[in-house]
């Protein structure tokens, strides 16, 4: 049962879509999940803050980010979804849809650095504030990640193949969000590993200005589904509010690609 015609589109050509949107009530349920562990992210380094964040928002992060060591607080492990949140999106109906267009799959494992918590389902979420460089990668495929981090055979089967989801919970189309390279997936770029704050990390070798990047226009819950070969990278933040999203990758127990 087959409706968005999403295999053709994320296994042939363009590698990506962006068919499928989360419901507002669906929204409402990754915006209340994320606002809660982001919350006691911040509470447990200073109890006193939580007041004033919290009044705030998400959104308005960046205007009181001063007040915490932003660069410290937020490696990837505060930013995973706890397991009473996963819970609850698991059985979300946009996850029944994605089952209905490509078959079967699982989330993948927790990950991050040295870390590997098998058996625990990874959602996790970032934060993008306004202006700030440092808070998006450069461009790579998710595909070199799984390759420096040496994650195939760890967070799942190396005969498995992965489509990462991407999800914007709160962003400012065209002002910030996710660039994709289309097509990329059937090409072949360079890079290296390099460390950063999780691990190893890819660094591209190539002009990125001359690659076409395009910036994906996305509302928020306007979801981009890609190819794990798909180059892609987060958009400095041209907006006036911090941009939250989503990432969850999916695991197909057999190569679609061939
Ligand atoms: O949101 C970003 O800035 C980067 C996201 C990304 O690399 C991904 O979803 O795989
Ligand atoms: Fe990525």
């Amino acid at each position: 049962m087959s409706t968005l015609n999403l295999k053709s589109k994320i296994f042939d050509a363009p590698g990506f879509s962006k068919d499928v949107r989360l419901t507002q009530d669906e929204l409402d349920i990754f915006r209340n999940a994320i606002t809660e562990q982001w919350l006691s992210v911040i509470g447990a380094a200073h109890r006193e803050l939580v007041p004033q964040f919290s009044e705030i928002g998400i959104p308005n992060y960046h205007q009181l980010a001063h007040l915490l060591t932003h660069e410290t607080l937020w490696p990837k492990q505060t930013r995973c979804l706890p397991k009473h949140s996963c819970d609850k999106i698991k059985v979300l109906p946009f996850l029944q849809t994605l089952r209905d267009e490509l078959g079967e799959f699982s989330i993948s494992d927790v990950f991050y650095g040295d870390t590997h918590e098998a058996g625990r389902e990874e959602i996790y979420w970032r934060l993008v504030r306004p202006h700030a460089a440092k808070d998006v990668g450069s461009l790579h495929a998710d595909k070199w990640f799984h390759d420096v981090m040496g994650m195939d055979d760890q967070a799942f089967p190396s005969e498995a193949e992965t489509v990462k989801i991407w999800i914007p919970i709160f962003s400012q189309p065209g002002k910030n969000g996710l660039m994709i390279v289309p097509n990329s997936h059937r090409k072949s770029y360079r890079y290296h590993a390099a460390p950063g704050a999780g691990g190893m990390k890819p660094v591209i070798d190539e002009d990125v200005s001359t690659l076409g990047a395009e910036l994906m226009l996305t509302e928020p819950g306007n979801m981009l589904i890609f190819n794990e070969g798909i180059l892609h990278g987060g958009a400095v933040n041209m907006g006036d509010q911090t941009r939250v999203s989503v990432e969850i990758t999916m695991v197909f127990a057999n190569r679609q690609t061939k």
